[in-house]
């Protein structure tokens, strides 16, 4: 069928928006007509090629949408169903196995190949083929090839469709990241260092928790605002401190016993280690800036004070339990997402790349 797509043809260059043609669903796929889609830092990393997927490709991978077609063997949702697309997973190794299926033996495969499994793409124009299935969707279009697998059902009616779409990928790591991965107690005190989307999710997460300690590291002071709003207890400048660690001891002072760390940066990850208490355990969420960034840990502290460090992989979410339980913390006013959210139509992905690198826009997601 004939549709239209936001391309990435070339590394740090805008996208553009260009007729595509996408093949029917073949056995286990759903095709879904896109409601809206979320634009996340990892669709300008692979972009940029630090994730190596074959250019031009569709990227895109918080989509939301309405089934248009089922292929052959598909029983779990049907034509005119409202579905969240997550991430892509194979379903039968260890980590699947176990309801960790962002840990999926497969996952860069399924995920970032800019293919099927078999190498074969769904998308193309002409006769030339474009990278499609990019976390198992490539959403950043009118339409998009999904599995049956990395579909979820939204059953309630009285939720924004075309909002949804960043569920499956920056709110449910920064939600999943606090909720499950650190699965923070009642009363626990926690760092979040970053307030972007998903810190932003992650200080909705810890006031689910019950935290009773939110500091909130953020340089944006809009953001502070906002993390502030939602629910963090303390707020810190980083520009304003000499150490970044002394500040949080200033508010906690034994160190804090989360830390959740979303900016990826070496300093910055070394600071949220520094801020920790005994036992303390710290989260990993952030996309480093080089393929080889690395800390260098004194492990006679790490050993010492029992630190923990846990790289995380979208809030270890598996899709069909943790997304509808995000919806129902919405509908009950607990997770009020859609206040990070402004909307662009597909056209001006450029602006809303922009908009959202000057801080002007928490989360964008655009609209077919
Ligand atoms: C990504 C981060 C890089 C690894 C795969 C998952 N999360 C969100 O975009
Ligand atoms: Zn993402």
């Amino acid at each position: 069928m004939d549709s239209i797509a936001a391309i990435a043809r070339a590394p740090h260059h805008p996208f553009t928006v260009e007729p595509i043609v996408i093949d029917p669903p073949r056995p286990g796929e759903v095709l879904v007509r896109i409601a809206g889609v979320g634009l996340c830092h990892t669709d300008l990393v692979a972009r940029d090629q630090f994730i190596p997927i074959p250019l031009p490709a569709v990227l895109g991978h918080e989509g939301a949408g309405i089934v248009e077609a089922v292929g052959e063997g598909v029983t779990k949702v049907a034509p005119g169903d409202r579905v969240v697309i997550g991430f892509a997973s194979c379903g039968h190794c260890a980590r699947c196995d176990e309801h960790l299926p962002s840990y999926c033996r497969e996952f860069p495969m399924l995920n970032y190949a800019g293919t099927r499994a078999d190498g074969s793409s769904g998308l193309r124009q002409g006769d030339a083929a474009l990278s499609g299935h990019f976390f198992g969707q490539s959403s950043f279009a009118g339409h998009a090839l999904a599995q049956e697998r990395n579909v979820v059902k939204i059953e309630a009616t009285d939720v924004p469709l075309e909002l949804l779409g960043p569920l499956a990928c920056g709110f449910q790591t920064g939600a999943g990241g606090v909720m499950r991965s650190l699965a923070c107690p009642a009363g626990s005190t926690i760092a979040i260092f970053g307030a972007g989307p998903v810190g932003l999710a992650a200080v909705m997460g810890a006031v689910i928790q019950e935290c009773a300690t939110i500091i909130v590291v953020e340089p944006v002071a809009s953001r502070r605002d906002l993390a502030l709003s939602l629910g963090a207890t303390h707020l810190i400048d980083p520009a304003a401190e000499a150490v970044l660690p002394d500040a949080i001891r200033a508010i906690v002072a034994d160190g804090v016993e989360f830390a959740f760390e979303t900016s990826g940066r070496e300093a910055v990850v070394e600071a949220a280690l520094g801020s920790l208490g005994s036992h303390g355990l710290l989260g990993l969420v952030g996309v480093p800036p080089k393929p080889d960034s690395s800390l260098t840990i004194n492990l006679a502290a790490l050993i010492t004070y029992g630190h923990r460090i846990h790289g995380i992989i979208e809030g270890d979410s598996d899709l069909d339990g943790f997304i509808p339980e995000l919806v129902e913390l919405y509908r009950a006013g607990r997770f009020p997402f859609d206040r990070l959210i402004q909307t662009f139509p597909l056209a001006q992905i450029n602006e809303a790349v922009e908009a959202q690198a000057r801080g002007d826009c928490v989360k964008a997601v655009l609209i077919p």
